[in-house]
């Protein structure tokens, strides 16, 4: 069994965060994903319209998501590849080179993104 694992936000999901879900799990059988906590938001300097548990919620209903962990902060990367028994780390390519670390423990996959959506675009259009 072929283990993925990514990160992010994922706040109002929308096709650019299914699509990488869809397209991270398509590269193996089983996909972990790192769900920032709301506490975490705030060091990246990112603020979540949905809190962590409806965040948690809705991810866990997509198809393409075995499991939600909580992301709270940046160095629980290389355990969570190891007690997760990650092949594959995969993320989008606005992080390209950030994660490069990893590639002694497990395989580093940048996808691109999804052109022309963002939550940030849709919270401006939603006013
Ligand atoms: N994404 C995408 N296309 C978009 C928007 C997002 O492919 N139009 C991808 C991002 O590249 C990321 C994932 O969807 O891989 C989740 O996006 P965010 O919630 O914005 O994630 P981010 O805040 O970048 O968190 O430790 C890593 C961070 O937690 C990543």
């Amino acid at each position: 069994m072929k283990t993925i694992l990514t990160y992010g936000t994922f706040d109002l999901l929308h096709v650019g965060h299914v699509r990488l879900l869809e397209r991270a799990k398509a590269l193996g059988d089983h996909l972990v994903v790192g769900l920032s906590t709301d506490e975490f938001n705030e060091i990246k300097h990112k603020s979540s319209f949905l809190p962590y548990d409806q965040r948690k919620e809705i991810l866990e209903a997509i198809k393409y998501v075995d499991k939600v962990i909580p992301e709270t902060c940046w160095e629980q990367k290389v355990s969570d590849v190891k007690e997760h028994g990650v092949d594959i780390f995969v993320i989008g390519e606005d992080w390209a080179g950030e994660f490069d670390f990893l590639r002694e423990h497990c395989e580093v996959v940048y996808l691109t993104r999804t052109k022309d959506i963002s939550t940030s675009s849709l919270k401006g259009r939603l006013g």
